[in-house]
C-alpha cells in the first residue's frame, strides 16, 4: 500500500509522542480497570472503526453566497482520492470514500479503483445529484426531479440514477445514496400526495436496477431547497417509502437534516427497532443542514446516536451494519483537518459508547432510578478516552496526532504547487 505523506515522517512523529502517550494509556487503564473495563477490548474496537470520507468534502465547500477557495484543492477525483489517501494514512479510520456523481468525474474505472487500492481505500456508498441540473443536461429539475410534473424529467432523473448504480457497481460500492431536493415553496404548489406518488414511482425503478446485495439508502432533510414542504422531508416518510420498496431500501440519517431539537438518538432507535437504518451522514449543526465538523457544536448528541447503536449492536450483533459517512462543508478550515478531526469526534463518541456501563443502565431503568440512569451514560460520555484513539491509531499504522503529523508534513504546501489556483473553481463542481 502506497502512502502518500513519508511514512518515515510519520515514525518520526510518532517516536517523539509515544512515551507520553503510553503514561496516559496506562493511567487510563488503571482508572477503567477499577470499573470493570478492560482498555485493551475498546482499543482493539477502536481500532475496527470506520467513517467513510465524502469526496465532496476534500474541497472548500462554499455557502450559497460565496466560496472562498483554499489552496491546493484537488482538481478531479484522483486527487481528491490522493487526499482521501492522507486522511486515512494518518488516522487509520477511514478506508471508505463516498463518491458523488457527476461531481466526481469517472471514466476510468479501473484505473480509479487501483488508485483507491494504492491507498488502502475502497468506494462506499455513491451518491446521486439531481438537486441541480448539469451542463448539456436535456430537462430541467427546476420543479423537481424524481417527483416532476414531467415524466420525461422524471425518466432522466430516474436513468442517472442507474448510472450512478452502474459506476458504483464497476468501483466496488455496494450502495447508492438518493437525496432529492424536490418539494414546493407555496401552500398549492403541489399536490403533496400526488408528489410522494410519482417520487415512489421513480424509486421503483431505481430499486429495480439495484444488484442483488446492494442497499438503496434514502436520505431525508426537513428543507432546503424546498421551503414549504420537501418532499422526503422525514423519517417517517423515509421509513414508509423503504417499507413500500422492499428489502434492499433502508433510511439514512444526516444528523444535519432536522428541525432544531429534534431526538435524533430516539429516530436511530425507532429505525433499528424496525431494521430500516442504513446509514448516517455525521456532521454538526447549530440552525439547520450546517453540515459543520462532526461533534464541534453538540457532541453529546453524538454520543447519544453512538449509546443508541451500541444497544442495537447488542441486540443483534455481527448483522448490525449501518454505513457510517460524513457529510461535511468546510469553509474556514483546511478540510483535510475537518476530516482527520471528525473521523475521530465519530470514533470517539462510538468508543464511549461502548464504555456504557449497560447492566447497570438496565438495572437504574428498571429500579425507575432516573437519577443513576442519566448519571450512568454521563459516567461514560465524560471520560476522555483520547489515549485509546491514539493508540488505535499507533497501532493501526497511523499518527499518534494526525492533525500535528499533516501540518508538519508540509502535504498542503506540496498540493498547492501542484495544484495551482483556478478561478472560480469549485470541488462540488457548482461554480
Ligand atoms: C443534502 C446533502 C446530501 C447531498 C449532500 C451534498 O443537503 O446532505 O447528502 O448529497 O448534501
Ligand atoms: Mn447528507
Ligand atoms: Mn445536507
Amino acid at each position: 500500500m502506497s502512502t502518500i505523506i513519508d511514512s518515515g515522517r510519520v515514525a518520526e512523529h510518532n517516536d517523539k509522542l509515544r512515551g507520553g502517550l503510553e503514561e496516559d494509556y496506562a493511567a487510563l487503564a488503571g482508572m477503567l480497570s477499577r470499573r470493570g473495563v478492560d482498555i485493551e477490548q475498546l482499543t482493539a474496537k477502536a481500532q475496527k472503526f470506520a467513517v467513510a470520507l465524502p469526496s465532496w468534502g476534500a474541497g472548500t465547500g462554499g455557502t450559497r453566497f460565496a466560496r472562498f477557495p483554499g489552496r491546493g484543492e484537488p482538481r478531479n477525483v484522483f486527487e481528491k482520492l490522493d487526499d482521501c489517501g492522507v486522511i486515512h494514512q494518518l488516522t487509520r479510520a477511514t478506508p471508505g470514500v463516498s463518491l458523488h456523481f457527476p461531481w466526481d468525474k469517472v471514466s476510468d474505472t479501473q484505473a480509479l479503483r487501483q488508485q483507491a487500492e494504492a491507498h488502502g481505500l475502497y468506494f462506499d456508498a455513491v451518491n446521486s445529484n439531481t438537486f441541480q441540473d448539469q451542463v448539456g443536461q436535456e430537462h430541467t429539475y427546476k420543479y423537481g426531479s424524481m417527483t416532476a410534473i414531467s415524466a420525461a424529467t422524471r425518466a432522466q432523473a430516474v436513468a442517472h440514477n442507474v448510472e450512478c448504480i452502474e459506476l458504483g457497481n464497476a468501483l466496488g460500492s455496494k450502495a447508492l445514496t438518493v437525496w432529492v431536493g424536490d418539494g414546493a415553496n407555496f401552500p398549492g404548489q403541489h399536490n403533496l400526495r400526488g408528489a410522494l406518488e410519482r417520487y415512489l414511482e421513480s424509486a421503483r425503478e431505481i430499486y429495480a436496477a439495484l444488484p442483488a446485495d446492494w442497499n438503496l439508502l434514502i436520505e431525508h432533510k426537513l428543507f432546503e431547497p424546498a421551503f414549504y414542504a420537501t418532499t422526503i422531508a422525514d423519517w417517517g416518510t423515509s421509513f414508509a417509502c423503504a417499507q413500500s420498496l422492499g428489502e434492499k431500501a433502508k433510511c439514512l440519517v444526516d444528523l444535519g437534516h432536522h428541525a432544531p431539537n429534534t431526538n435524533i438518538e430516539m429516530i436511530v432507535a425507532r429505525l433499528t427497532q424496525f431494521g430500516k437504518l442504513g446509514g448516517f451522514h455525521f456532521n454538526d449543526s447549530k440552525y439547520g443542514d450546517d453540515d459543520l465538523d462532526s461533534g464541534s457544536i453538540n457532541p453529546f448528541q453524538l454520543f447519544l446516536v453512538f449509546n443508541e447503536l451500541a444497544d442495537a449492536a447488542e441486540r443483534e450483533g455481527a448483522a448490525f451494519n449501518p454505513a457510517y459517512m460524513l457529510d461535511q462543508s468546510h469553509n474556514v478550515t483546511d478540510p483535510i483537518e475537518s476530516l482527520m478531526s471528525s473521523a475521530v469526534e465519530v470514533q470517539r463518541a462510538f468508543v464511549q459508547a461502548n464504555l456504557v456501563d449497560r447492566d447497570a443502565l438496565r438495572g437504574f431503568q428498571e429500579s425507575h432510578d432516573a437519577l443513576q440512569s442519566a448519571q450512568t451514560l454521563k459516567h461514560a460520555y465524560r471520560t476522555d478516552v483520547s489515549a485509546i484513539l491514539a493508540m488505535a491509531r499507533l497501532r493501526n499504522g497511523g499518527a499518534i496526532d494526525p492533525v500535528a503529523c499533516y501540518r508538519a508534513s508540509g502535504y498542503r504546501d506540496q498540493v498547492a504547487e501542484a495544484r495551482p489556483a483556478k478561478a472560480g473553481a469549485s470541488s462540488s463542481g457548482i461554480v
